[in-house]
């Protein structure tokens, strides 16, 4: 088994780089990916993201540039933003973005005023650092007001959000976050942001494929602006866009170039367009409701191993697992996890008493393993391993460990990835 593409010339060039990815193809391979926030690209992405495209600057928008040359690049950008606002239905998209966070800045930038309140969901219980959390530029450049959860129920307290949203009167409020395994109800953020006046952002980066799939509600008519990557359920490459409606699509392009960004990446710009033709086709929607059912199937198979899940279950791709009744911390058991052969991260959960580098949760979403062929049928089998794994880890028996990982690896045989085969 090889990288696919091959990679003769590399290997011939810098064996030391071509050594390591040949590496961490074979480490995908036999690793279950239950990292939320990851994919596998298709083929068709991955050979897009290798292309000359990576030699062009092309500051600007498609005729708009700074640079000479764009016949092709022009095309390029203007198919992906088309195929963006096809896939979503939406007035305007911007595909510049070079990730996630840069893609929040853009709408700070376009909407708000250092020093302005901004309402977002809190780290710890569920959003993103970018929604105003204190380490970011975010938190310490504008005044971050943030929303939680219920303790009894592990959702988004709407009430707390009007409530904070009329005490505050903020410009901006995010919607979304990096671990809410439950629907997020966009229309009642957009009545609240409408009654104080302030410009919602819906944040997709998690949802984003199961939007386009139509496994979630899709902010689009209820968010004038939403920021989404481009490479977690919508599983194209590492990237960002963002849609607005046309109110909002001059100051959003303003504001990610020249505000934040100088040369759009159109080797990625390439792959997005790629992987929202992908996300266009009938399949994809097939794909996206998998996710949710395996999704559901390996959050009951948890739960009747006495795992305890925040909010009880799931409506998408996430899982957010409390293991303080297992007696193991989340990152001792992450660790252990990786060691048997299944990938996924520790994670605070709402009102964890530990801190965010040694918390109580761990977080699991099944995109990659759908894309990888995996089905509800094996999500028992799945459970079946996180379990023995958690209970090896608490009482450091790594020889069971080590039988799980090759249990794994003899089960991943049969489903390979794209970008490695023989
Ligand atoms: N890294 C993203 C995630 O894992 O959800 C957030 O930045």
């Amino acid at each position: 088994m090889t990288h696919q593409p091959a990679l003769p010339t590399l290997a011939a060039a810098d064996p030391e780089v071509a050594g390591l990815v040949e590496d961490e193809a074979k480490r995908q391979h036999e690793k279950i990916r239950l990292i939320a926030s990851e994919n596998y690209v298709s083929q068709a992405v991955l050979e897009a993201t290798g292309t000359v495209l990576t030699n062009k600057y092309s500051e600007g928008y498609a005729g708009k540039r700074y640079y000479e040359g764009q016949q092709l690049i022009d095309q390029v950008e203007t198919l992906a933003v088309e195929r963006a606002k096809s896939v979503f239905g939406a007035a305007h998209a911007n595909v510049q973005p070079y990730s996630g966070s840069p893609a929040n800045l853009a709408a700070y930038l376009a909407f708000a005023k250092p020093g302005d309140k901004v309402l977002g969901m809190a780290l710890p219980a569920g959003g993103h650092l970018t929604h105003g959390w204190s380490v970011s530029a975010t938190g310490k450049w504008f005044e971050p007001v943030r929303y939680g959860v219920r303790k009894e129920t592990g959702r988004v307290d709407l009430d707390e959000v009007r409530e904070l949203a009329l005490q505050h009167r903020p410009k901006l409020i995010f919607a979304g976050g990096t671990a809410i395994p439950r629907t997020i109800d966009f229309p009642a953020f957009a009545e609240i942001a409408r009654e104080v006046d302030a410009v919602l952002v819906a944040d997709i980066a998690h949802i984003a494929g199961l939007i386009a799939g139509g496994a979630h509600p899709s902010p689009v008519g209820h968010a004038p602006v939403i920021t989404t990557t481009t490479h977690k359920t919508l599983r194209g490459p590492r990237g960002a866009m963002i849609l607005s409606d046309e109110e909002h699509a001059k100051a959003i392009d303003k504001a990610v170039f020249p505000g934040l960004q100088g040369g759009p990446h159109n080797h990625t710009t390439a792959a997005i367009a790629v992987a929202l033709g992908e996300a266009a086709k009938p399949e994809f929607r097939e794909y996206a409701h998998a996710i949710v059912a395996n999704a559901v199937a390996l959050g009951e198979a948890l739960s009747e191993r006495g795992f305890e899940l925040v909010s009880g279950g799931t409506d998408n791709h996430l899982l957010l697992v409390d293991l303080t009744s297992k007696q193991v911390g989340g990152k001792p058991a992450a660790q252990a996890l990786d060691r048997a052969g299944i990938e996924l991260n520790y994670n605070t959960v709402p009102f964890d008493p530990r801190k965010p580098f040694d918390p109580s949760g761990i977080r699991l979403g099944t995109s990659a393993i759908t894309t990888r062929g995996l089905t509800p049928e094996h999500q028992p089998q799945i459970a079946e391993w996180i379990d023995r794994t958690v209970t090896a880890a608490a009482t450091g028996d790594e020889a069971t460990i080590t039988g799980i990982a090759a249990e794994i690896r003899e089960l991943l045989s049969a489903y390979p990835i794209p970008g490695y085969s023989a």
